[in-house]
């Protein structure tokens, strides 16, 4: 079985724990109403420990192991089934968690935009308007989407709030819905070559990537490749270390392409399935920084033509619109095939992933939610709006 065919396996068993999980829920949702009379309220407290639990590798991975093994059995078992739902649901509900400031944003602003509204008028949709700029959706996607909706409500389509709310799950969905699959190759290694200012959570991201990529049987080198600092190069060690993968390096100050080279040739003879390279976020200029990206890119194709396969920009969704400078900067020096847009956890401006996938049709290709190696996920554009918009159809305000 290929790399690809791995990787699509699991997004698709993520989605059928997902599935599970919902119809858990609600059996054991329902039991629980039944003996008790009550609903809701444990998920949360509960998912705060699991995200607290995982830092060290070892455990991280065999708790995953146990809840893969698990999943075949579970209708037997329902103490087991129980446990086995709480742990599945740890990755949607730190999603959820973590991305609970720009849900919070929208939605919370929603629901005081649309108080005591029966219906659509100019002022609400000002008001929204308005609301989009500042999660940071960006003007020109707002401009779109509000336009839409209003051309909408004057030919009488969308008649009240809740209709007009709909509507708009449906665009941000069309919006955020490209293609965002790993580019397929049968090369291997498969290179993945990860960049972005410094800061922006490359050396996290890289970590958490080695351990999901593990986590699906596949073997990973890790290349040293921001060799700016000798800092970040005993960091790529240590997490490393913690995923439980080798560590290409040479000394700081030495040629960044030459350690990409080294990774990629090393990985061929051991037969390793991804050698992901980390890379600068700063050099004295930003001209040198795009050089050295490019010279990266240029080396590896002397051994391997169609390497780097992808080359994901890692994007601060805290830095708002600044993301979207960085990805327009990037995107059209180094030719960029994808965003892996973390913090969302720490953020009211996670609207920004909205506006990097519509102005620059770059697809959003993993998220990081939070510090752990757990918390990062093949971005899927249903799930996220789902996600945004849980609150508000929690609340209910038709
Ligand atoms: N809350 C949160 N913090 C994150 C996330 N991803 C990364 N971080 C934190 O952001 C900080 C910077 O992350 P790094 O991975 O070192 O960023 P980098 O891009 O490698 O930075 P340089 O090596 O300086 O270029 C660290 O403190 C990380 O723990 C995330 O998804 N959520
Ligand atoms: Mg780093």
């Amino acid at each position: 079985m290929g790399f690809f065919d791995v990787f699509k396996r699991k997004k698709r068993e993520e989605k059928d724990k997902e599935n599970i999980r919902e119809d858990d829920e609600e059996v054991i949702e329902e039991k629980e109403q039944e003996e008790t009379g009550e609903s809701e309220g444990v998920s949360d407290s509960e998912s705060d420990s699991d995200s607290e639990s995982v830092s060290e590798s070892g455990s991280g991975s065999e708790k995953e192991g146990q809840i893969k093994e698990s999943a075949g059995d579970e209708k037997d078992d329902k103490s087991g089934r129980k446990e086995d739902k709480e742990k599945k649901s740890g990755v949607f509900g730190r999603l959820k968690k973590g991305i609970s400031k720009t849900s919070g944003r929208i939605i919370g602003g929603m629901e005081t935009i649309f108080l005591g509204k029966k219906e659509i008028d100019e002022e609400l949709l000002d008001e929204l308007e308005e609301l989009f700029v500042t999660s940071d959706i960006g003007v020109s996607t707002t401009m779109k989407i509000i336009d839409d909706l209003r051309n909408d409500v004057s030919r009488k389509i969308l008649k009240n709030p809740q209709q007009l709310k709909n509507a708009l799950k449906q665009k941000l969905t069309e919006i955020l819905d490209i293609d965002n699959e790993l580019v397929k190759t049968d090369d291997k290694p498969y290179v993945i070559l990860v960049t972005g200012v410094n800061g922006a959570g490359k050396t996290t991201s890289i970590a958490k990537l080695a351990k999901m990529f593990k986590e699906n049987g596949m073997s990973v080198m890790l290349a040293a490749g921001d060799t700016f600092r000798a800092a970040a190069i005993e960091q790529l060690e240590i997490w490393g270390e913690r995923a439980g993968v080798p560590v290409v390096k040479q000394k700081a100050g030495s040629d960044s392409a030459a350690v990409v080279y080294d990774a990629v040739l090393s990985a061929k003879s051991k037969k390793i399935d991804v050698v992901i390279a980390d890379t600068a976020g700063r050099l004295h200029t930003k001209d040198n920084l795009m050089n050295e990206l490019k010279k990266i890119s240029r080396v590896v194709k002397k051994e391997m033509p169609d390497a780097p396969h992808e080359v994901l920009l890692v994007l601060d969704a805290t830095s708002g619109q600044n993301a979207v400078a960085q990805a327009k900067t990037f995107g059209t020096e180094i030719g960029v095939t994808g965003v892996i847009l973390t913090k969302l956890d720490g953020t009211a401006k996670g609207g920004v992933i909205v506006g990097i996938v519509d102005e620059m049709q770059l697809p959003v290709k993993f998220i990081g939610f939070g510090e752990s190696m757990d918390d990062l996920k093949p971005f899927d554009a249903g799930e996220f709006v789902e996600a945004l918009f849980e609150s508000a159809d929690e609340t209910d305000y038709s």
